[in-house]
């Protein structure tokens, strides 16, 4: 959380205009429905190649029948969402039509890190372009991935303004023959806030304050399904800074994809925690008529943190004729092709990762420092499976994410967690969160370095907009024989 300022008599006043406009749509099943949902539009790789051209610049917009200016690629709120396949090349030329510096980081993606890659340390200025190319391995993971501008000190904004969207890779589908044809729906969820009609500059934004919910754009658009059918909802929180915690009114989750990952069983849930830049497969399956609201519950990140109210995302229609032969869920775990149990792996190094921030909120630091790009602070070998128990400190929740790589979480405040794949995003718990656990909140994670493509730098750090900009970042350096070049 940043102190805000001036912010906050604006935050009241239209925390009670949403109260009473929250009030008076409430009357049960009978209101009028959202217009029909929309999957974004989709752009898939022609003999292996996808080329294409992106215009960041500020452009027109509008969320919830609120118009405003914003930076966007090619004018779109919802930027396409790139379907590419192991072994693809990805060519996106970026132009940068903004009166700021701009980049693209492939969040997720298994790629090299060198230029014209999935380089963060590129910094195309106003009125300039660069051309990236991002050579995807044969044996890629498969699943929901996604693109969003990663510039130190203003990330925040330009991914809140509208610079982030969506990149799916193959077809995670593939083992389970039972669910080919059913419908797919792409959501990637984001929320914009509005200060006197504009997206609020970098340091403005507060987590907590009131803000617009969208799936791919659209304010609490209507899916319409027939009793018993089954979809597969690929879900991508690409918003600056907010958790969701995601229900869906009447039904569980079948879940069987994280964070561009196929899980190794299905893991029935009530309610999934999706911190900033995770992502989720989920199968979905209807039952009585009715309507049910997929919902983002409030969340408070800790008492020195954020809290938000809850909102619809969308809303399932389900009526019409029963299908006569549902799905059976869940999928039998003996389909899911085997995940690789890291926890299990011989670890070459442990490091004890430390996210704390000042009293007042306003800077955050990995192990003590605030990020410099110049500086590597992890040196890690090429081949070598790591233990990194990541720490935290401070009284708010944070989100430990690590480019290029995947990591498996072994445990949380102690606690043994089931294997059930791997992940590039976790959520760590503040200190005194649990009160049964002393100490700073505990993730103990095992990562893997064995993919010799990771070969160069990149970065680990808090996904929270506010946070990463303001300092909860570090450098690592990958290379087959340390000491890295780079390293000192
Ligand atoms: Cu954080």
């Amino acid at each position: 959380m940043l102190n805000m300022r001036s912010a906050v008599g604006i935050s009241v006043i239209v925390v009670l205009m949403s109260f009473f406009i929250v009030g008076s749509c409430n009357d049960g099943g009978n209101a009028p429905l959202g217009p029909p949902f929309q999957n974004p539009v989709q752009i898939s790789s022609v003999n292996g190649v996808l080329e294409i051209t992106y215009n960041a610049a500020v452009s027109p917009a509008e969320v919830d029948g609120k118009e405003f200016m914003s930076a966007q690629y090619n004018g779109m709120l919802a930027p396409p969402t790139l379907r590419v396949n192991p072994g693809d090349t990805l060519r996106l030329n970026l132009n940068n039509f903004l009166e700021m510096m701009t980049n693209v980081h492939y969040h997720g993606m298994n790629v090299s890190p060198l230029s014209p890659g999935d380089d963060v340390f590129i910094m195309i200025t106003p009125n300039s372009g660069f051309e990236y190319e991002v050579e995807i391995p044969e044996d890629h993971p498969q699943g929901m991935f996604y693109y969003h501008a990663h510039l130190f000190g203003i990330t925040e904004f330009q991914i809140m303004s509208g610079l982030s969207g969506g990149l799916i890779v193959g077809d995670i589908l593939a083992p389970f023959p039972q669910l080919d044809g059913i419908t797919e729906q792409i959501m990637y969820l984001k929320d914009f806030q509005l200060m006197d009609g504009e997206i609020p500059p970098e340091g403005m934004i507060d987590p907590s304050a009131p803000t617009n919910f969208t799936v791919n754009g659209q304010t609490n658009p209507t899916i319409t399904m027939r009793p018993g059918e089954t979809q597969f909802w690929q879900i991508g929180n690409i918003g600056a800074d907010l958790y969701y915690d995601l229900v869906l009114e009447g039904h569980e989750f079948y879940q069987i994809e994280r964070d561009g990952n196929r899980r190794n069983q299905t893991v029935v849930r009530e309610s999934i925690l999706m911190p900033t830049s995770s992502r989720v497969g989920v199968l979905v399956q209807t039952n009585e008529p009715g309507r049910y609201k997929l919902r983002a519950k409030k969340f408070n990140t800790g008492p020195q943190g954020d809290q938000y109210g809850g909102a619809t995302l969308l809303t399932v229609h389900v009526i019409g004729e029963p299908v006569a032969d549902p799905i059976e869920l869940p999928i039998p775990m003996n389909q899911f092709p085997p995940v690789e149990n890291l926890c299990e792996q011989e670890v070459a190094v442990e490091r004890d990762i430390v996210f704390s921030e000042t009293a007042d909120g306003n800077t955050f630091f990995i192990n003590g420092k605030e990020f410099d790009p110049e500086r590597v602070d992890t040196e890690v070998k090429i081949g070598d499976f790591e233990k990194w128990t990541v720490t935290n400190t401070s009284g708010e929740l944070h989100v430990f994410h690590i480019h290029l790589t995947d990591f498996v979480v072994c445990s949380v405040n102690g606690v043994d967690q089931p294997f059930v794949g791997k992940q590039d995003t976790v959520n760590v718990p503040y200190q005194g969160q649990d009160p049964d656990f002393e100490g700073p909140g505990e993730v103990v994670i095992v990562i893997d370095f064995t993919n010799p493509i990771i070969e160069g730098k990149a970065v680990y750090h808090c996904h929270i907009g506010e946070h990463e900009d303001n300092g909860m970042m570090a450098v690592f350096e990958a290379c087959e024989e340390p000491p890295c070049p780079d390293f000192e």
